[in-house]
Formats: C-alpha cells, sequence, structure tokens
C-alpha cells in the first residue's frame, strides 16, 4: 500500500492525485490505520489475522458496473461522501485496485492510500474516510467484521462530530 497527500485539486476522483509529498507509516499509525501486505496465495495468513484481532466473519464485494447493476452510480457517490462507520472497517483486496482518502488528525488533510491486490487496510472506527476506483474501474475485495457488519456510513456534519464512537475515536489518537 501506498500512502500520499491528496492534490486537492478538481477533476476525475478516480485520477492519482498525488501532490508528491509520500505520507510515513508513522503517520499512519498516528491516526490509527493498520496495514499489510498478504499476497493472494497465501491467504491462510488472513485468517491468522482474523483470529487475533477476533474478525469472525467475512463476505466479498465486487465493485464493477456488472457486479453492482442499477446500484452502481449511487453506490460509488455514497462511497466517496465523507463518512465515519462506528465499527472498524476491515478490506483486504483480493483484485483489481482502489483509494481510500483518510482524514489526517489535527490538520484535516486528505492522506491517499493506494490499494492493490494483498492490501490489507484496517481503518479504526470513527475515522472520517472515502473510497472510489480508480481508473481500472474494478476492485473485489473481502469485508472482515467481528460480529454483525455495522457498515451504514454516518457522513461528516456538526452531529457526527460529537457522535460517541467519533469521541472515542479522537481520544484513542491523542497524544498524552
Ligand atoms: C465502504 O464502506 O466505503 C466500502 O465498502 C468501500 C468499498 S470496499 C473496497
Ligand atoms: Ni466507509
Amino acid at each position: 500500500m501506498r500512502a500520499f497527500y491528496f492534490d486537492n485539486i478538481p477533476g476525475d476522483q478516480r485520477l492519482l492525485h498525488d501532490s508528491g509529498n509520500p505520507v510515513s507509516d508513522d503517520i499512519l499509525k498516528s491516526i490509527g490505520l493498520l496495514h499489510w501486505h498478504i499476497p493472494t496465495n497465501q491467504q491462510n495468513q488472513i485468517d491468522t489475522v482474523a483470529k487475533e484481532r477476533n474478525y469472525k466473519n467475512r463476505d466479498t464485494i465486487t465493485i464493477t458496473k456488472q457486479g453492482l447493476g442499477d446500484l452502481y452510480e449511487a453506490k460509488l457517490k455514497s462511497f466517496f461522501e465523507e463518512h465515519m462507520h462506528e465499527d472498524e472497517e476491515i478490506r483486504y483486496i483480493l483484485e483489481g485496485s482502489g483509494f481510500f482518502d483518510v482524514r489526517e488528525h489535527p490538520t484535516d488533510s486528505w492522506i491517499r492510500c493506494q490499494l492493490d491486490a494483498g492490501d490489507l487496510l484496517v481503518l479504526p472506527a470513527g475515522i472520517y474516510h472515502r473510497f472510489t476506483l480508480d481508473e481500472n474501474n474494478m476492485i473485489k475485495a473481502l469485508r472482515l467484521f467481528k460480529d454483525e457488519p455495522k457498515w451504514t456510513p454516518i457522513n461528516r456534519g456538526d452531529l457526527t462530530d460529537v457522535n460517541p464512537y467519533r469521541v472515542d475515536y479522537l481520544k484513542s489518537i491523542a497524544v498524552n
């Protein structure tokens, strides 16, 4: 996984938008992001991580025009609205590629995470983020979750800023 600051230049969200400024692992860690690379022919290692982190369930999502049918445009639009969840968002990329943009704290800068097959990303509950396909227009990912999937996106706004999961997230990344 490669991470860099988003260039904030208006235009097609599927383009790279690389500002030329890379983001270090320490910065990713400081906002609670976890990531691993597990080659797709070694998926038993996914089971190990899932066991360690208590991810009991999983399913597969394929984001293509074919895979999503009539929902395609609406789904892509909602994935790219800035939002948070009340649980971790865990994605293992099986095929294709895409971008997860996450908000740095406290700068509020967008960090673009470029994911390819074999990348495993854990976004903590409460982090503001968004997702887009890239120009390949195809991603197939494993979604892991603890119990019930809590994937309802909660879009950013004044009320979301005081959501208990958001408040807990900010506490969890605060430097003591
Ligand atoms: C989400 O919740 O934003 C997503 O599931 C994005 C697509 S998963 C590659
Ligand atoms: Ni999300």
